[in-house]
């Protein structure tokens, strides 16, 4: 163990160093509340940038729209972000903003359990335990790789690694190589592995709906306006925004508003494939938007390549030299890129985090799915604000926003439990349940449910438990400022404050 020191205590620890941790880090000491700790278990800013570093990874979110609005990035070379931008763009904002002395490396978080007496927060981590007032976790819903469960798998004898762990020490130039998965991560990849490999099998379980890629170099004179102009570059991004909440109706009251969406990615299908065997195959037999909706523009021609196949028969077993489909063919391969996405339901930290019963936040959420207080909170686990939490996932927009509207409502928590002398904060049962109840009443008329489709958006009680049902505007405006009068409290002299007096 390297030696790496970590305060006794602090007033905020931060789990994680992507966009949240970042964020929350970069507002909080802006106003005041510098003393908090941020601990990442890899080795730099950026969380799911830093470790997607697959070819082809790029953001399918425009640039404009991929970064914190207080401090926008002239420097994009794109109107769609390689991830090497992004994460160069995290590091310097981190670097900028003079926070990272705040900031651990290499430290992973084991357990965190809320002691009531002492009503603080135990958090025990690989460097040993801090003890801090307030738990935000940045940790991210897209970080724990998902490695599917396919018979024989352990017995691979080639390379085998998954799209978030990609192994660039292994040169897959001439090599025979499968691909499992076609969702957002594996179709940014196949066209990157199909330049280099001898052959590529691309495993489809499900055909996506995938649009063309309006992506373009930025121009000289767009850079230069970005540089010398911010408002140029402010009403670039405001102009995004408003296009992409025009698609959020789509989405959650009338799926037929996304007909010109479907035509064009049905045209990307013909402009992009010859063969007609092949056309059908890649035509999604459910509705769009109910899955996340795809760009790419050199995926099916990619896919149509002599030395590329598209295998559609289901994987039965993985042997040690290849894959073998549910009618029996033996396809021999030297390495497989597993791109079959991520934990999104059931969150790994979610075992470790114990409340105030000392339950886990999986126990509290095994009967019902995920669920939390404006996505940020949770009854029975006080101070406890989980970024990026239930129900917060965007399909049409960027992430940055929902982060950016989390940190504000966790600021005005922590300036009103400052100004009113609170010591816990944690949302009432009740509080919890009407938030919950309106977000899953307002899914029924989704395309994520009535589409047709099976999608990681799903949890296993059959409840959309990822993604916000309504605009990004709306959000905001809800998690604008800490409304106390839906929260426990306790005051700093352990005695609880009545609901009327804190209104
Ligand atoms: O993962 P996925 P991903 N046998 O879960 C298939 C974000 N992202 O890493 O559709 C065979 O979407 C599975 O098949 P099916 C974005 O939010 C953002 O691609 O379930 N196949 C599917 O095709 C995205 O949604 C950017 O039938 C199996 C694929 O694997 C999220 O990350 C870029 C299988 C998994 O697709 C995850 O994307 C990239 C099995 N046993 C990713 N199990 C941006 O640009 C699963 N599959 C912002």
């Amino acid at each position: 163990m390297t030696s790496i020191s970590l305060p006794e205590r602090v007033r905020v620890f931060v789990v994680g160093a992507g966009f949240a941790g970042l964020g929350t880090a970069i507002k909080l000491d802006e106003h005041g509340f510098g003393d908090f700790l941020v601990v990442d278990k890899g080795q730099s800013v950026g969380g799911t940038w830093r470790d997607n570093t697959y070819p082809g990874a790029a953001c399918d979110v425009p640039s404009q729209l991929y970064s914190f609005s207080f401090a926008p990035n002239p420097d994009w070379s794109r109107s769609f972000s390689p991830q090497p931008e992004i994460q160069a763009y995290l590091e310097r904002t981190a670097r900028e903003a003079g926070v990272l002395d705040r900031f651990r490396f290499g430290v992973t978080v084991e357990d965190a359990a809320w002691d009531e007496e002492e009503r603080v927060w135990h958090i025990g981590t690989d460097h040993g335990e801090v003890l801090a007032d307030i738990l935000v976790t940045g940790s991210g819903g897209l970080s724990e790789p998902k490695l599917p469960d396919i018979a024989g798998i352990d017995s691979f004898a080639g390379e085998i690694f998954h799209s978030a762990r990609w192994n660039h020490d292994y040169d897959l130039t001439g090599k025979r190589v499968a691909v499992i998965g076609t969702g957002a991560s594996a179709i940014q990849i196949v066209p990157e592995v199909a330049k280099q490999a001898a052959h590529l099998d691309v495993y489809q379980r499900t055909a996506p709906w995938v649009m063309p890629r309006g992506d373009r170099p930025y121009k000289a004179i767009e850079r230069f306006a970005f540089r010398h102009l911010p408002l140029v570059q402010k009403a670039y991004r405001t102009g995004i925004y408003w296009g992409r909440e025009c698609f959020v109706p789509g989405f959650t009251i009338n799926p037929r508003l996304a007909v010109p969406a479907k035509k064009l990615a049905l045209q990307n299908i013909e402009r992009g494939i010859s063969d007609p065997e092949l056309r059908k195959a890649v035509t999604p037999h459910f509705q769009i938007g109910c899955k996340r909706i795809l760009i790419s523009n050199d995926y099916y021609p990619a896919l149509d390549s002599d030395h590329v196949d598209l295998v559609t028969d289901g994987i039965r077993e993985i042997t040690p030299t290849g894959i073998v489909t549910a009618d029996g063919t033996v396809r021999e391969v030297d390495a497989i890129v597993v791109a079959t996405g991520f934990y999104t339901t059931e969150q790994p930290i979610a075992e470790h985090v114990k409340g105030r019963d000392g339950r886990t936040l999986a126990d509290a959420w095994r009967e019902t799915g995920m669920a939390a207080y404006k996505g940020t909170t949770i009854a029975g686990f006080p101070n406890l604000f989980q970024i990026v939490g239930p129900n917060t996932g965007l399909g049409h927009s960027s992430m940055v926003f929902i982060i950016e509207s989390q940190i504000a409502y966790i600021r005005s928590a922590l300036q009103q439990m400052g100004e009113r002398g609170i010591a816990t904060v944690e949302p009432t049962q009740q509080a919890q349940d009407a938030w919950n109840d309106d977000v899953q009443r307002r899914m029924k008329r989704t395309v994520w449910s009535t589409g047709g489709c099976a999608s990681w958006y799903i949890d296993s009680h059959g409840r959309n438990t990822t993604l916000w049902p309504r605009t990004t505007f709306a959000f905001r405006g809800l998690l604008r400022s800490f409304d106390l009068d839906q929260y426990v409290v306790t005051r700093r002299t352990a005695t609880p404050i009545p609901q009327e007096n804190v209104a």
